[in-house]
């Protein structure tokens, strides 16, 4: 039996979304995107390969999964196995470290810790850039989890160069994130099929990376000049870019509940007060609030006269890959 290794990755959301692929084998997006990797969200994942098994056996939060559940686990290591020239399954044990409630997707911090941990149990010494891509096989955003703070995947050409890179892994200045839980319920349609419909079928789609790639830059700008208002605003628009897509796809879809409109009425108002607080959303109805740490207790106080105070969780940036 080799050596158990394991790595925590931390969730990350974007600013700038990654909305469709390329190459949805490679996972190769049709746009560039830009994440803030978050602090208390995190998964541990510890793999050990060992001659003794006679499949991979993955356990998530204590539940060990069916073969057919853990194939997108089982591919990934497929993949390492070939690049390591091992042989033997592994044992995968993975904690998702995200409230109960948060309703929050964790193939980001899934993926990206299991590439860091399969990958040098595996007996490969993996620069980040190559870890990187590893796990965009896994997840497309799990491209961007294996760096802290703020994180660009460029989208690349291919499989040797669609990769993340880190724009500023310490933030040194005021930004951070409340997560809104409304609907801690799986979502009705998953990210990976939601795209797949929006780039087949919706006559909008073509207009979606064109604006991203825009947006990208100003964000990139946006970010260099500290400027929480600017930053706000372009993600802001650029989610509701992205969920225009799902309206005009056949058959269409939405990620909006009756509560994310509630929300975003309530971001909206309070930014009429003076508060500087913009929302942003990904596939499902979770609102996430960009905002300052110094502005912070007075959103949350206005926040929890709408909501429960246990479904209102303030996110700070986050860290990279880590060996623990
Ligand atoms: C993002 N999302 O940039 C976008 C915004 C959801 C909306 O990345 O098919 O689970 O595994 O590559 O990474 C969620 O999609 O999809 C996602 P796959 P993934 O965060």
């Amino acid at each position: 039996m080799n050596q158990p290794v394991t790595a925590r990755a931390h969730t990350n959301i974007a600013l700038i979304k990654y909305w469709g692929k390329s190459d949805p084998e490679l996972i190769i997006p049709q746009n560039s995107s830009l994440s803030l990797t978050l602090e208390p969200f995190y998964t541990d994942t510890t793999v050990t390969f060992s001659n003794q098994l006679t499949r991979d056996q993955v356990s998530i939060d204590g539940q060990q999964l069916t073969v057919a559940a853990s194939q997108r686990v089982s591919q990934l290591l497929n993949l390492i196995r070939q690049q390591a020239n091992q042989q033997n399954f592994a044992q995968v044990i993975s904690i998702n470290h995200v409230p109960t409630a948060a309703g929050l997707a964790s193939s980001a911090s899934g993926f990206a810790a299991l590439a860091a941990a399969a990958s040098k149990a595996a007996g490969l010494d993996l620069d980040r850039q190559a870890l990187s891509r590893l796990a965009r096989r896994g997840s497309g955003s799990a491209t961007r989890s294996v760096y802290g703070g703020f994180v660009e995947w460029q989208k690349g050409h291919g499989d040797a160069d669609s990769q993340a890179i880190p724009l500023q892994e310490k933030i040194d200045f005021d930004i951070q994130m409340i997560v809104i839980v409304l609907d801690p319920r799986p979502k009705k349609i998953a990210s990976r099929a939601g795209m797949a419909r929006v780039v087949a079928t919706s006559p909008y789609y073509p207009a979606w990376p064109v604006a991203a790639t825009k947006d990208l830059a100003a964000m990139k700008t946006a970010i260099l000049k500290k400027d929480l208002n600017l930053i706000g605003q372009l993600a802001e628009a650029n989610a509701m870019k992205m969920h225009a897509t799902t309206l005009s796809a056949t058959p269409p879809f939405t990620y909006f509940e009756p509560e994310t409109l509630q929300a975003i009425d309530l971001i909206q108002g309070l930014r009429a007060t003076g508060l500087s607080c913009y929302y942003t959303m990904d596939a499902g109805p979770n609102v996430k609030v960009i905002c300052s740490a110094k502005e912070t207790p007075a959103i949350l106080a206005r926040l929890r006269q709408h909501f429960p105070a246990d479904h209102l969780l303030v996110a700070k940036p986050g860290p990279g890959i880590a060996y623990l």
